[in-house]
Formats: C-alpha cells, sequence, structure tokens
C-alpha cells in the first residue's frame, strides 16, 4: 500500500444509528468512550467535534462549566494521542435556530447563533484548534421571499466578522452544502464561500471544507472544487464520501458510488499537496441503515482503505502514456487509459 503522508479523522456523528425519516434506529447507540475506543483502533489520529459533542447539553451549562468540560474532554484526548480536529456550532437543532442561525429573521435568535460560535470558539481554543467549521444548515430558506438574499449576505458577513473578532487567531472554514435542509442555501459552493470571505474584516483567516456529496448534489465534480479551493491556499479541511447522483445527501462510503470520481479527487490532493499543511483527512460517512452491529465500523475502515488504495493508482498512473495521449488530442483512449489503470491488471 502507497506510503502515504495523509492523517486521518472522524467526528462522533459518524457512528449514526440508522435512523431517517421513515424508521426508528437500527443500531445502539454507543458511548462517546467506545466511539473513541474504536477511533483508536481503525487508526485514525483525530476527532471532529460539533460544540454539543464536546460539551453534552451545552445550553443549559454555564459559561463556566461549558470551558470545565471542554478541558477534562482535551485531557482526554491526550490521555489517548488523539487531536480534536476542529469544533463545529451545531446551530441546527436548537428552538432558537428554525428560522436560521446567523440569517433568521429575529434579531435575538440571531444573537444566540453568534454568542454560541463565539463559545464555540471558547472550546476550539481549550482543545487545542483553531479550526472552527461552519456548516450553515440552516442558511437559506424554503420560501424565497420570506428573506432577502442580500440582507442574508450582509447578515453572513456580520457573523463572521463577529467570530473573527473574538479571537484573532481562529480560522473560519466553511462548508458548503446546496440544499438540506434547506430549499436553497446561500452559501452552495465553494466558489460562494471564498466570495464572501472577501467581504469580511480578515479574509485570510476565512476558509473553506469540501464535502464530496454536497460538492455532487450541487451538480459539480469534487475534483474541481478541490482544485479551486486549493489554488487559494483555503482547503483547510475535508470530508469525503459519496453520493448516488441528486436525491437527499447519502454520506456514502467513499469510492462507493463512483470510484472514478473518488479517484480524480484523489489526484486533486495530490497534485496540490493536501496534508502537508497539517490539514485532516475527514470521512464524514455513515453506516448503511441496513448495517448489523457487529459491523459498526466497516464504513470508517472501508472508507480508508478505499482512501489509500486511490492514493496509490494516483501515484501509479501512467503520466507519461497520459500526456502523449493528451498531446495528441486522443482522448478516446485517454478515458479508457483511466478505465484500465483503475481496473487494474
Ligand atoms: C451535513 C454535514 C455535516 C457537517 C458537520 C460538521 O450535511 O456534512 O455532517 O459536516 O455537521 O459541521
Ligand atoms: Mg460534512
Amino acid at each position: 500500500m502507497a506510503k502515504s503522508q495523509y492523517r486521518f479523522c472522524v467526528g462522533p456523528w459518524n457512528f449514526s444509528e440508522g435512523g431517517d425519516p421513515y424508521g426508528p434506529t437500527t443500531r445502539s447507540a454507543q458511548t462517546f468512550d467506545w466511539k473513541l475506543a474504536a477511533l483508536k483502533k481503525l487508526g485514525f489520529d483525530a476527532m471532529m467535534f460539533h460544540d454539543d459533542d464536546a460539551v453534552p447539553d451545552i445550553d443549559s451549562k454555564s459559561a463556566a462549566q461549558v470551558l470545565k468540560e471542554a478541558k477534562e474532554l482535551k485531557k482526554r484526548l491526550d490521555g489517548e494521542g488523539i487531536a480534536a480536529e476542529m469544533v463545529a456550532p451545531r446551530l441546527w437543532f436548537a428552538p432558537q435556530t428554525v428560522d436560521g442561525g446567523y440569517t433568521s429573521n429575529s434579531k435575538k435568535d440571531r444573537q444566540y447563533a453568534i454568542d454560541r460560535s463565539k463559545q464555540t470558539i471558547d472550546i476550539a481554543r481549550v482543545l487545542g484548534t483553531d479550526l472552527i467549521v461552519l456548516w450553515l444548515a440552516r442558511e437559506g430558506t424554503y420560501v424565497r421571499e420570506s428573506k432577502s438574499g442580500a440582507r442574508s449576505t450582509e447578515l453572513l458577513v456580520q457573523a463572521l466578522d463577529a467570530m473573527l473578532a473574538h479571537d484573532k487567531k481562529a480560522r473560519l472554514c466553511i462548508e458548503p452544502k446546496p440544499n438540506e435542509p434547506m430549499d436553497h442555501a446561500y452559501i452552495p459552493s465553494i466558489g460562494h464561500a471564498l466570495a464572501i470571505a472577501s467581504l469580511t474584516l480578515d479574509p485570510k483567516r476565512v476558509g473553506a471544507l469540501i464535502e464530496s456529496a454536497h460538492a455532487i448534489l450541487a451538480g459539480f465534480d469534487p475534483a474541481d472544487e478541490i482544485d479551486f479551493a486549493m489554488s487559494f491556499g483555503k482547503l483547510w479541511s475535508l470530508h469525503l464520501n459519496d453520493q448516488n447522483g441528486l436525491k437527499f445527501d447519502q454520506d456514502k462510503p467513499f469510492g462507493s458510488a463512483n470510484l472514478r470520481v473518488a479517484f480524480n479527487q484523489i489526484r486533486a490532493l495530490e497534485r496540490n499537496g493536501y496534508g502537508k499543511k497539517g490539514e485532516y483527512v475527514c470521512f464524514d460517512v455513515h453506516p448503511f441503515r441496513t448495517t448489523r452491529e457487529e459491523h459498526f465500523l466497516k464504513h470508517l475502515d472501508n472508507s480508508k482503505k478505499t482512501f489509500l488504495r486511490l492514493v496509490e493508482k494516483a501515484r501509479t498512473y501512467p503520466v507519461k502514456q497520459a500526456d502523449a495521449l493528451i498531446a495528441d488530442r486522443n482522448y478516446q483512449d485517454l478515458d479508457q487509459l483511466v478505465i484500465e489503470h483503475l481496473l487494474g491488471k
């Protein structure tokens, strides 16, 4: 297997229990300790956190209590040799975020979202990471006329500015997604994320996270999104997974739906040197609902396996042959060269 410079990461929500809008869970809930042990056993290096993964029932606790529990978690992670990759404010569960977080039509609720995001930054500082991931889940509309896109852009910039001012070291990493739970989201692509960064008070501290499934849902090739973000030096995290066409967000194992699209993501990571500045490869994947309890960890292990196999494929890609075909504009055989390389001997 290819020697790899990559370090791997996963979140506690990726050990999900199989519930969907049409039926209950199919696997039992596991404790944080169980997840941490599993992650270590599978050879992962870091864990990503929502604020309330780090400190459960966060809204019922005082600021001092939240920081105390974050410190305890940091000790626990240090003891296991596992890093905290990032912390993300979970702004989509609370009653205050029903109409959105930063773009809610209620001023009071917008303030809740900003205060909670500042607290997320405080937790991240304690956990030893400067990376704040913003999946803007409810920043969009079900009914277009209910909000103004111009006003929402302004509100998003104000929220980013409040976070940047709260901690001069924090880096904000926007995770675009075009839809779900919203009909239309305000930041659907990497282009939008990088563009809004330029309106903030410190654009160099606002970057992006690409999730394969989200790019596919937007109709993009995730490899192009990776190349684009990395051309700006702005790809600070990554959620690899897979998605079979335009439907609900599937979070399938990496490579599960389209191996060639997965291969091209790896090529993009390799040519841009992803990971060399300490960025992690995270798998935002879920077990299929049908997955039995005893196969609970397969989606993680398999995603990592596929990733490493594809790194090997990227490093053994017949570049000379490919270049000759490109020079001859023989894309017909270039297409076949890729297929045969992926199929192997
Ligand atoms: C959902 C997102 C979600 C985020 C996570 C971190 O579609 O991919 O899993 O990545 O909440 O903010
Ligand atoms: Mg994600």
